[in-house]
């Protein structure tokens, strides 16, 4: 019994310490509007769709995407959220979304959602590649963290919609901390990672960052609020000293371009 339990623990960590490539991470960090780029259609056509909106709990700030299902009166939503396009061209797979998901009221759940790739317009009428849909149950509020396969798209241009659809007189679908990985670039393998050094982790006052064309380095927390923003030049040490215990991601720009997001801890 030990034995397994020591295994499962070996297995879990070797997947976390194995790097991957952030294509596209969106935190919706405003407050009250969508993010730029993003896509919006309201294809029910009520001018109900989705927007940006935050929960305020004193020490926890949330924000996210919504769309309702009810509002005052009963909709019947068929509402888009677009990302902008995705290039998916030159990497391997596995490409894997992840997203939360959550409800705006445990008592009235049930809000129906599908994640749809478009590899042509990003109009309703492109979005005709269903990968995923889900009911969500009482137990996605707060949020329910979900990763979808977008593997078969590798080598396109694609979108990808989250489309609130076919349900009504619920309450709010909710969206969150959407990203999408890969694991390396075609050809190039896993040395790209070897390109640039960040340490030591865990790490305590001072982050080394070491990498040729590092033009910047942002720091995240595990709600996705950036805490840190800083332009770099190849050798830096960072100020981390006034950050929290805990953990961050750790997004590395080369020349403008997010190439990579690691995850690291501060003790
Ligand atoms: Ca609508
Ligand atoms: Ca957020």
């Amino acid at each position: 019994m030990k034995k397994t339990l020591l295994l499962s623990v070996t297995i879990f960590t070797a997947i976390l310490l194995q790097a991957q490539h952030t294509l596209f991470v969106e935190p919706f960090d405003s407050q009250d509007a969508l993010p730029v780029g993003w896509t919006n259609i309201d294809a029910d056509g009520d001018t109900f769709m989705w927007y940006e909106d935050y929960y305020d709990g004193g020490t926890v700030l949330e924000t996210y995407a919504v769309s309702a299902s009810y509002d005052g009166v009963a909709l019947f939503p068929d509402n888009y959220l677009a990302t902008p396009q995705l290039d998916l061209t030159g990497i391997e797979g596995p490409v894997i979304l992840q997203y939360n998901a959550g409800i705006g009221d445990e008592e009235w759940p049930a809000e129906k959602y599908q994640i749809t790739v478009s590899t042509t317009t990003c109009t309703a009428d492109g979005f005709t590649n269903a990968v995923f849909e889900e009911i969500l149950e009482a137990d996605a509020y707060y949020w329910k963290k979900t990763q979808v396969d977008l593997s078969a798209f590798v080598g396109q241009q694609i979108y990808v919609a989250f489309r609130h659809y076919d349900c009504t007189d619920n309450y709010k679908l909710l969206l969150d901390s959407v990203s999408i990985t890969f694991p390396s670039y075609v050809g190039l393998g896993e040395n790209t990672k070897d390109q640039v050094n960040i340490f030591p982790n865990p790490f305590k006052d001072e982050l080394n960052i070491n990498g040729a064309d590092v033009s910047r380095i942002m720091i995240s927390n595990i709600l996705g609020q950036h805490v840190m923003d800083a332009k770099i030049t190849e050798v830096t040490k960072l100020d981390v000293s006034q950050l929290n215990h805990g953990t961050y991601f750790v997004s590395i720009y080369k020349n403008e371009m997010l190439i990579e997001t690691r995850k690291l801890v501060k003790r």
